[in-house]
């Protein structure tokens, strides 16, 4: 038996959790919807069941022992934490859990520019010019303060994973070339890219059959 990852078959709020398992070891299938997006009432129904949300349940973990995680922040967390890539020390976790917060914050403002989904051109224009850049800027900035080649030291920790999922699934996958004038974050990503866990889901048939999302979802 392995967990369960219950999500669209897209990147989207769940690709940081996969990555997480990976790098962790911590075996995991996807689990789909039947009939895909959008999720029918019946679909609905059962993540409510298993969940026990009444607003949002996916992306929702479900692990061999029968326990349940919802919420992406919190269940990347909990991946983290069942694979040793969480801090220990105080001062750490309050510095993984800002870098995670800001990795939201890119991803929410990825989110608004979506023009398939609405936006407008303009809102598309803005991201790639302004918002990314700002964003990407701050993150580049966080890890030249690190004593080490990840953010949070010389290892691989969630901060790294949440950011990284941000920087390329929400930024340079859908602006090509993002990262050219962030050396330090192009290097990074390349770090990350090479852990073994991850290297090997990158790799897999489970990563190439996903949704991701391109050029295409700024209008260009
Ligand atoms: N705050 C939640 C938001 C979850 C969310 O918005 N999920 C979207 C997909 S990205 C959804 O379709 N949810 C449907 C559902 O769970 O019923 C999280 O981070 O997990």
């Amino acid at each position: 038996m392995t967990a369960k990852l219950h999500y669209y078959q897209a990147t989207g709020r769940a690709h940081a959790i996969r990555l997480a398992l990976a790098a962790g070891n911590i075996p995991f299938e996807d689990v789909y919807p039947v009939g895909g997006f959008p999720p029918s009432e019946d679909v609905r129904a059962q993540w409510r069941k298993l969940g026990g949300n009444t607003t949002n349940n996916v992306p929702m973990l479900e692990m061999t022992d029968g326990r349940v995680f919802t919420q992406s922040q919190a269940v990347l967390r909990a991946v983290g934490r069942m694979s040793g890539l969480m801090p220990s020390e105080e001062g750490l976790l309050y510095l993984t859990d800002k870098l995670i917060a800001d990795a939201e914050d890119l991803r929410l403002e990825s989110y608004k520019s979506f023009v398939a989904w609405g936006a407008s051109q303009e809102t598309a224009d803005a991201f790639i010019e302004k918002v990314l850049p700002l964003h990407i800027g701050n993150l580049e900035r966080q890890l030249k303060n690190s004593s080490g080649d990840y953010f949070v030291g010389q290892s691989l920790t969630i901060a790294d994973i949440a950011c990284y999922d941000a920087a390329v699934n929400f930024g340079s996958s859908r602006v090509p070339g993002a990262l050219d004038q962030f050396p330090g974050l192009k290097s990074w990503v390349a770090k990350v890219e090479s852990n073994e866990g991850i290297k090997k889901y990158l790799a897999s048939d489970s990563f190439a059959h996903l949704m991701k999302f391109g050029p295409e979802t700024l209008g260009k």
